[in-house]
């Protein structure tokens, strides 16, 4: 019928299959001929029934996102499942890997649903800053009931199929070819006869409920929301399927979604979906890749312990090595008691965490490292400590086995001139927790070789990570514009401001904290040892260390943290930031939060167009995956680089040059790029300028 569209006969079941690979999303060029396949199949009277399923790895993933933003073309998703529910004779949705957004919209449309038992089915419209647009808010509740539905929608987590068996999304679950279950389903149905009841019609589901209950746990995720809107708008438009008239509900779920579509948020998210996507791609050719079968990880302290866990989450053999028997004990146990916090969370099954503690194999002896295909080292962050132990690789490890470090500073062309294979030595920079954050800046040095860089990238989306490849500099794209941000922090306190009131700008802006609860979370000492290594000196931040204050840990830092981690402003600290401030001759003015946005976050989107100029990192998108995914940039704003497009270039670079006026300091000396950006209104634009 189409290139992307079939449809076969078993008997008198019509079999619609969609084709329009990678993951037959409902693009133009599926959903016209996916109509008129629909109103030829309910007219012809030798159709008895009619499965829809889809060709290739999944069912539909959604609509396509590519068409959001451009003129809507029809026929739109909305009219297909009104198409659908004309059909008198039995439609079932066959699902096998994912059916998401507007593909479980489409299924909804149908009578029936059976799935493969590894399908997953969700609507994670939210998290590109939409809400399902399909009818998904109004259907879903009436299978699921409401409340299920609101913390699918507000969430956007799928669920599994067993899971959406018994809460009644799915009717019935297969094993084996599902197209034959499904013709064998929809016919053993069609001979029992009608009628059939469209899901817009039954509201069983809703009779009971609880809306007392379901407007506080709306109200609950509202608040996890900071700011976002398209959550909240999910969990309107689920009440409305409660309150209103199923026609009614469908038409604000209309409004809601045309409003949401247009907005900066959800371009903003739709902008990192693709980003994502985009920096996992190595440049230029793909070569051949490594095998990686097993993973050495050095060190079994805090980052040793949870890069290792993070391999072992995605399936590898890890030998984790340690100078010490009791060091790598501790390492051991520190690793155990994690998984069993997992397990403790219901996150995790005993059986899970069993198999996961069978991955690793503790040593002491750098010999034991000859079978691994990757070598990750965490050890101290001291140049000596590190080429010390590359060393020891060099004459263990096997030849092709690719030795990576895990420094978030130091000069990795350095490192890997220090072995006899620099081709082989790559930097693997994660974000502690390791085995939580998703972030991982994969670091090409003048001399890595690209199958080993590729290998590294396609291991990264194997274990869950979000990768970006970037250049050698100090500290990389992250930890150098995280510099670059906080360079005017202490500045800012010693001119009036407050910690609280510029984390208060911070959260204000989206954060989910500012730079002085982080810092706090993350340990003062770390910056201190670093700016003393460096000759650095930071007065308050130098100060509070003295004092012993060095955050959370030791209960006091630039707050108080008496209650858990709730940080209090401490009087002390604010008089210590006075006194500095006195010592200095710097007179406390008022500091409006305005003045802390652009003394913070220009800063920041300046050091990333440096870095795009010096080629540190390839794609400015590839600097939004960095800080959304590594440093809590709001993602409704899609990264400072696609921030700066909404801020404006032009506003940005005339408030960098006023500070620089006033200051003289290098952070506010426009970068040429930030100008071309300015010109040409995009950084591919300037790039190329
Ligand atoms: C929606 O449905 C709105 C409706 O409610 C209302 C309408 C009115 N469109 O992720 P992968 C591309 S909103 C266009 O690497 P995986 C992707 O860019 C939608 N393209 O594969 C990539 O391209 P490339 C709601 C899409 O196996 C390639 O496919 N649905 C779409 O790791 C492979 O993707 C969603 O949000 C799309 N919908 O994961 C689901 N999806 O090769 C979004 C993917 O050029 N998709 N592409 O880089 C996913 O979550 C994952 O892609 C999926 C597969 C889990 C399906």
């Amino acid at each position: 019928m189409s290139d992307f569209l079939k449809v076969s006969r078993d008997g008198d079941v019509a079999i619609v299959i969609i084709d329009n690979p990678p993951v037959n999303a409902l693009s133009l060029h599926v959903r016209e001929p996916l109509k008129q396949a629909l109103v030829e199949l309910r007219d012809d009277p030798l159709v008895a029934a009619i499965v829809i399923t889809c060709a290739g790895r999944t069912f539909v993933a959604g609509a396509d996102i590519t068409e959001f933003g451009k003129p809507v073309q029809q026929p739109e998703l909305r009219a297909i499942i009104a198409t659908l529910e004309t059909i008198a004779k039995p439609t079932v949705a066959a699902i096998h890997g994912t059916a998401l957004g507007g593909g479980l919209e489409l299924a909804l449309g149908c009578h029936f649903r059976v799935a493969d038992a590894s399908a997953r089915l969700g609507l994670p419209e939210v998290k590109l800053g939409l809400l399902p647009g399909g009818g998904g808010t109004v259907r879903l509740p009436r299978l699921v009931g409401a409340l299920k539905a609101l913390k699918m929608i507000v969430s956007g987590a799928p669920i599994g199929a067993e899971e959406a068996h018994t809460t009644g999304l799915v009717d019935a679950l297969f094993e084996g070819d599902l197209t034959t279950h499904a013709v064998n389903f929809a016919r053993e149905i069609a001979r029992k006869g009608g009628p059939f009841t469209p899901v817009r019609d039954r509201d069983d589901e809703l009779k009971g409920t609880n809306l007392a209950a379901f407007d506080a746990e709306a109200a609950d995720l509202a608040k996890k929301a900071r700011g976002l809107e398209a959550p909240v708008a999910c969990a309107q438009a689920v009440r409305n399927a409660v309150t209103l008239h199923f026609d009614e509900a469908l038409a604000v779920e209309r409004a809601l979604f045309v409003k949401l579509v247009a907005s900066d948020q959800s371009r903003a998210q739709r902008h990192l979906f693709f980003a994502e996507r985009e920096a996992a791609k190595s440049p230029g050719k793909d070569p051949v890749k490594r095998r990686i079968a097993r993973v050495g990880v050095i060190g079994a302290g805090t980052m040793g312990g949870g890069i290792a866990m993070a391999f072992a989450n995605g399936g590898y053999p890890v030998t984790l090595l340690e100078t010490g028997h009791e060091a790598l004990q501790r390492g051991l146990a520190t690793i155990d008691k994690n998984y069993a916090v997992s397990v403790t969370r219901g996150s995790l099954t005993e059986d899970a965490k069993r198999q996961r503690l069978a991955q690793f194999t503790g040593s002491t002896d750098y010999a034991d490292l000859a079978d691994c295909d990757l070598i990750v080292e965490a050890v101290f962050e001291d140049m000596a400590v590190k080429k010390e132990v590359f060393g020891k690789l060099d004459a263990v490890a096997k030849p092709g086995a690719i030795l990576a470090t895990n420094t978030s500073y130091l000069d990795i062309n350095e490192i890997a001139a220090s072995t006899s294979r620099p081709q082989d030595v790559l930097g693997l920079h994660f974000f502690s927790p390791a085995n939580v954050m998703k972030l991982l800046e994969i670091v090409r040095a003048e001399k890595t070789a690209p199958d080993a860089l590729a290998s590294v990238v396609d291991l990264a989306r194997r274990i869950g990570k979000v990768a970006v490849v970037v250049g050698v500099c100090h500290g990389f794209v992250g930890n150098r514009m995280l510099a670059a941000r906080g360079s005017e922090s202490e500045a800012l306190l010693l001119e009036g401001a407050t910690p609280r009131q510029i984390d208060q700008a911070f959260t204000d802006f989206g954060w989910p904290m500012g730079p002085f609860q982080m810092g706090d979370l993350a340990g003062l000492d770390i910056g201190w040892r670093n700016r003393k290594a460096r000759g650095q000196t930071a007065v308050i931040a130098d100060t509070l260390c003295e004092q012993g204050r060095f955050g959370q840990k030791t209960g006091r830092g630039y707050y108080l943290y008496e209650a858990a981690r709730t940080p209090v402003p401490d009087p002390q600290v604010e008089a210590l930031i006075r006194d500095k401030a006195a010592e200095q001759g710097i007179a406390p003015r008022a500091i409006e939060a305005e003045e802390i946005i652009e003394r913070t976050l220009y800063p920041l989107v300046n050091e990333g167009a440096k870095i795009l100029e010096e080629g540190i990192a390839v794609r400015a998108s590839d600097i939004d995956v960095v800080w959304v995914n590594g440093y809590g940039f709001p993602v409704g704003k899609g990264g400072p680089m696609f921030w700066a497009g909404l801020e404006g270039a032009d506003k940005i670079i005339e408030r960098l040059e006023y500070w620089h006026h006033r200051t003289g300091k290098d952070v506010f000396n426009v970068a040429p790029l930030l100008r071309r950006m300015a010109e040409t209104g995009s950084w591919e634009g300037a790039a190329a300028a």
